[in-house]
């Protein structure tokens, strides 16, 4: 049984393909049961390959006959494709083979949304749809046929002919069959167009179903800010003459690249005021931007093999991450992007499933999606560009869009690119692809004579299967400040290369105030003995604002962590540091709102963890609870005219300006709340002309404990809109008290809207209870339980949303005896279930090891 055994994939297995393919035309005749799919493929010997043996990949596809140069032939056929009897110079292959999109709940391949066809092919879903070497490094042009009753026909490239019931597309770059894409369906466009720096005009398509249409402006606007700000900053254009985004229901990821028909999951896509948070707006311009930027970083040049995952997508996290900075404020974009690493990645890093940058092998590809691939992947580009500059980025950049377009690249290619154009030596940089584990940086201070010295030990901890670390090159930006906050030493690189190293800085008149790793220069894990004093001197005086967040988080974690330890906090220094900050007009408002925000549960469980303690979730929670009820009674007389000072009189806009002053509103309602009981939560509620405001203020309602009239009258309201109903059920789940948690996402999984083949719809239920760590770790198990049998239940239906909700266990680490004793058992409980897929089986298996 395949399953029971699978396959391990090895990179240092790599062969080049033995044969490469000249063009590919496909015709689809589609229907929903019995979809067909004829292929003709032009193949040619490889030179460089070292078999001759013709393999194409196709899982589940029945095969009705196939051609070599004209003549039938009766492949080998078994699950993972075919073989059969090629000549050793080019031929042209020819297939039909008959799919069943209705049945494919996978949702990978060929399947049907909503009624609509589309297709989700990265990684391996183009073997789903027909015989294929379905391998990144097999790039060709491809021209599809689709016949079809459905008013939209749509695929990659050019549009070059049409009639009744069928339509033409060209795609011309050549591209790996994982950017292959198709949809057919009853659709609307919002049509715009970009004219290029070299004056070529773009007509653009966002195609969603009927009554979306006035959720497509957003998109549309951070389209063309994307296509722009990639000419400007990377002197990168687009290459065909249509871009086009459909909005897809049910799938299983944010969105995909696919060659000029990129295919979005509804929520990455679909915004409007009144169904749509900031956060969605941000997230929707971010990930509209990440996708258009993979047609540079992604199709023109790709990655070999899946070992080489986070080329392009550490590359592209990096670039999204770059234009949302542009775009909106650098400060917070960085201080968002940190806690979003912190909270995924170095989670993941230092449990069961840590792995490289560039793992070394996998089971399953589609479990390497992950934020290692691309958080990690986006940091290692960044201290990269930290360590050249900008110019020589640039340079590198340049070289590399050169030298590889049209390849299927390597990572060992990119830093060549990077050792070329900058003449560096990289071997000892390459260590952060090749080495799991977050770094632990620990630094010492000396001062002596008017000369201090920064003495810098890393360490990283073993991961699975790798005990051994070596030093990595970090660069540590570091400046100093004087006794009265002034800047005595601007920002610089340090560039530590030694596991010990020490950087001194002669001339100073009296012992500055060291600020390190500025703008979280590299992602490791600093750990820095400092008074609280000290600390609340860097959130006043800092002129680097992510060190000055961050000096307000390492307090609130130290006073959190001698609130559950039973030590005595330093809760003066820290409630006025925050006072002092809140009042702080020359700060912006959205950086208040994230200073104001107390580090999270789980962060506070790694946290304790890493100092050597045991977390207890529920006494995490209580002591987070206690907290915010003295920062709330500490700053009482200040509410009030803070949150009038937040209320904005313009007419509503999804900027970043007013974004931030919604942000603060609601974390100072949070605060209110605790003091008010709900009563200006409620007024806001009724009032709220915004989603933002109408999301926070239910929140606050059901922390209160008085959330059932806004629930319901939510659920009245919104129970047509699908994304809107998606936060009704998470909100439920994320604002439960903690033994109430797996209770309530047990009965909102009986809600007859809830459906659990759509990613949305299970994700707001069953990925909110994992995001709750005092629910999910709630001493009774019940968590555990629950997600097991849920995990199990989805499994047969969509493997790949199976394995993804199995990383709520990864953490198994950090808990107690009893804890840890009971999540054993629950993903034993799925790793023992009949016919348990591929994708959960590693996960699972990876967890327990
Ligand atoms: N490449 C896409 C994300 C993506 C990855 C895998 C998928 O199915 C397994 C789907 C989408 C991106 O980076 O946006
Ligand atoms: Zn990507």
């Amino acid at each position: 049984m395949k399953d029971a055994s699978p396959q391990t994939i090895y990179l240092s297995d790599y062969t080049p393909p033995a044969y490469l393919v000249e063009d590919v035309h496909l015709t689809f005749r589609l229907a929903p049961t019995a979809t067909r799919v004829i292929a003709r493929i032009n193949f040619r010997p490889n030179p460089e390959a070292k078999s001759r043996a013709f393999f194409l990949h196709g899982e589940g596809l029945k095969l009705i006959w196939a051609t070599v140069d004209g003549q039938i032939v009766q492949p080998g056929i078994d699950e993972d494709g075919l073989t059969a009897e090629v000549p050793d110079a080019p031929f042209t292959w020819e297939a039909e083979v008959e799919i069943d999109p209705a049945g494919n709940t996978r949702l990978e391949g060929l399947y049907l949304s909503n009624g609509m066809y589309c297709t989700q092919c990265e990684a391996e879903g183009f073997r789903r749809i027909t015989y294929y070497p379905d391998r990144p490094d097999v790039m060709a042009p491809f021209t599809v046929r689709i016949e079809g009753e459905e008013p939209v026909l749509l695929s990659n490239g050019n549009p070059t002919d049409h009639g009744p019931g069928w339509a033409e597309w060209t795609d011309p770059w050549p591209k790996p069959s994982y950017l292959f894409a198709l949809v057919a369906g009853d659709l609307v466009a919002r049509e715009d167009s970009f004219t290029t720096r070299n004056e070529r005009e773009v007509a653009l398509k966002l195609w969603v179903r009927p009554g979306d249409e006035h959720k497509t402006e957003w998109a549309m606007e951070s389209l063309k800010a994307s296509m722009k700000w990639d000419e400007e900053v990377y002197g990168r254009e687009y290459d065909l003459d249509i871009f086009q985004i459909v909005a897809v229901s049910d799938f299983n990821m944010g969105a995909m690249e696919n060659k000029g028909l990129n295919i979005f999951n509804t929520s990455a896509v679909l915004a409007s005021p009144d169904t749509s948070t900031d956060a969605n707006f941000a997230r929707i311009e971010g990930i509209v931007a990440h996708e258009y930027f993979h047609n540079w970083t992604g199709n023109r040049i790709t990655c070999r093999d899946w070992f080489q995952l986070s080329l392009k997508e550490g590359l592209t996290v990096f670039r999204d991450q770059s234009f949302s900075a542009d775009l909106r404020s650098a400060a917070v974009q960085r201080i968002e992007d940190v806690m979003a690493l912190r909270g995924r990645q170095f989670r993941e890093d230092n449990g069961p499933l840590a792995h490289q940058v560039q793992p070394d092998s996998f089971v399953e590809i589609n479990n390497f999606y992950t934020a290692t691939i691309y958080e990690k992947g986006a940091e290692v580009i960044r201290m990269l560009h930290t360590l050249v500059g900008p110019d020589d980025y640039r340079k590198a950049l340049d070289l590399y869009f050169d030298r590889h377009d049209g390849e299927a690249a390597t990572i060992d290619d990119w830093l060549n690119v990077f050792e070329d154009a900058t003449g560096r030596d990289l071997g000892q940089f390459k260590r952060w692809y090749k080495q799991a584990g977050t770094p632990r940086l620990s630094v010492e201070e000396q001062w002596e004579d008017g000369t201090y010295t920064l003495t810098f030990t890393q360490d990283t901890p073993p991961t699975p299967g790798q005990d051994e670390k070596a030093p990595l090159v970090i660069p540590i930006v570091t400046g100093l400040l004087g006794p009265n906050g002034d800047e005595v030493v601007p920002s610089q690189v340090l560039e530590m290369t030694e596991k010990t190293q020490s950087f001194t800085f002669a001339g100073l008149g009296a012992k500055p105030v060291p600020s390190i790793l500025r703008g979280f220069s590299a992602p490791v894990i600093l750990t820095r003995e400092a008074s609280p004093e000290e600390r609340a001197f860097l959130l006043a005086n800092d002129t680097d604002p992510f060190n000055r967040w961050e000096a307000g988080r390492m307090l609130a974690k130290e006073v959190l962590t001698a609130m559950v330890t039973g030590k005595e906090p330093p809760l003066d220094a820290y409630l006025g540091a925050l006072a002092t900050m809140l009042r702080d007009d020359s700060l912006e408002p959205a950086f208040r709102a994230l200073a104001l925000h107390l580090p999270g549960e789980d962060d506070m469980a790694q946290t304790l963890h890493d100092a050597g303690i045991t977390p207890d979730p529920a006494r995490i929670h209580d002591a987070r609870e206690t907290l915010l009820q003295e920062v709330a009674e500490h700053l009482q007389d200040s509410l009030p005219r803070l949150s009038a000072e937040m209320v904005i009189e313009a007419p509503f806009a999804p900027d970043a300006e007013q974004a931030g002053k919604r942000a603060l509103a609601l974390a100072l309602l949070r605060l209110t709340t605790r003091l008010d009981g709900g009563k200006a939560a409620a007024k806001v509620y009724a009032e709220a002309d915004n989603m933002t405001l109408s999301l926070g203020a239910l929140g606050c309602l059901l922390d209160a404990e008085a959330g059932e009239a806004a629930l319901a009258d939510f659920e009245a309201r919104w129970a047509g809109d699908a994304l809107v109903m998606d936060k009704w059920f998470m909100m439920q789940v994320s604002h439960a008290a903690p033994e109430k948690a797996a209770d309530v996402a047990a009965r909102l999984a009986e809600h007859p809207a809830f459906n659990m083949k759509n990613p949305n719809r299970f994700r707001s239920v069953f990925g909110a209870l994992a995001m709750h760590p005092a629910g999910f770790h709630h001493a009774s198990g019940a968590g555990y339980a629950l997600m097991a049998d849920w995990i199990i239940r989805l499994d047969p239906l969509n493997p790949q949303i199976a394995a993804r909700m199995s990383g709520a266990f990864e953490t198994i680490g950090r808990y107690d005896a009893d804890r840890q004793g009971m999540m054993r058992e629950a993903l034993e409980r799925i790793a023992a279930s009949e016919g348990l897929s591929r994708d959960t089986g590693e996960m699972v298996g990876r967890i327990l090891r």
